[in-house]
């Protein structure tokens, strides 16, 4: 078995797809391939020209979710992917809810005017981002409060897909220089800091510091 994974690091779907695989004991590599310029062998397997794109054996597969379900395949025991059909159907839909609306709201409302404005010669939009955390992020972190329930983990008491997929999410809050207010959601301040803090996630926190220079501690 091969598998390979392509795209950027700093891209929250890659570093959940390289989590994921390193976290269920899957052998994987990682080539970078910048999307915003994408080979053509590229955009021929993805035609999303988005990141990640992963090849498994001869198979190209993109799309984070669809690459972390062939690799739910080749790791069937790994407590990433819960057995229960109830654990696992929250646990798609905490992923998919990070994966979809929050990324979207993070990405439109703080990634990109902090991050990609000053890529662009532009001075970071602090008054845009410090809007979205103000008014738009507030109800995604009560709900994302209410469902750890005072625990560390979105689904029963292991680290699965549904951690992975929302801190993915969250690292890229906070390289951005923004961290939910720990006195209004503390139980998702825990779960950042808990599991950041695990080796594999932090290793690919530290691939992402050339990325983004200024704000990663
Ligand atoms: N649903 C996709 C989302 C992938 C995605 O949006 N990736 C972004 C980077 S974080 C991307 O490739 N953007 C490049 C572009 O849209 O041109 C997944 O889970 O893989």
């Amino acid at each position: 078995m091969t598998l390979t994974i392509y795209g950027m690091t700093g891209s929250p779907f890659v570093r959940k797809a390289l989590v994921v695989a390193e976290e269920a004991g899957v052998d994987c590599a990682f080539e970078v391939v910048n999307v915003f310029a994408a080979p053509d062998w590229y955009v021929e397997q993805n035609p999303l020209k988005r990141m990640p794109l992963a090849k498994l054996n001869d198979t190209y597969i993109p799309d984070s979710s669809a690459i972390c379900g062939a690799i739910s395949r080749l790791a069937p025991d790994s407590d990433l992917f819960p057995k229960d059909a109830e654990a696992y159907g929250r646990a798609l839909w905490i992923e998919e809810y990070a994966d979809s609306d929050v990324a979207a709201k993070i990405g439109l409302g703080i990634f990109r005017p902090i991050i990609f404005a000053p890529m662009s010669g532009k001075e970071p939009d602090t008054e845009t981002a410090d809007k979205t955390m103000a008014e738009v992020l507030p109800p995604v972190f009560d709900y994302f409060e209410k469902q750890l329930n005072g625990g560390l983990h979105f689904v029963g008491d292991a680290f699965t897909i549904a951690d992975v997929a929302v801190l993915c999410q969250m690292i890229n809050l906070r390289h951005a220089g923004y961290t939910p207010d720990a006195e209004k959601w503390p139980g998702l301040n825990t779960f950042i800091e808990t599991h950041s803090a695990r080796p594999i996630v932090r290793k690919w926190i530290d691939c992402d510091k050339p990325v983004f220079k200024a704000s990663i501690a």
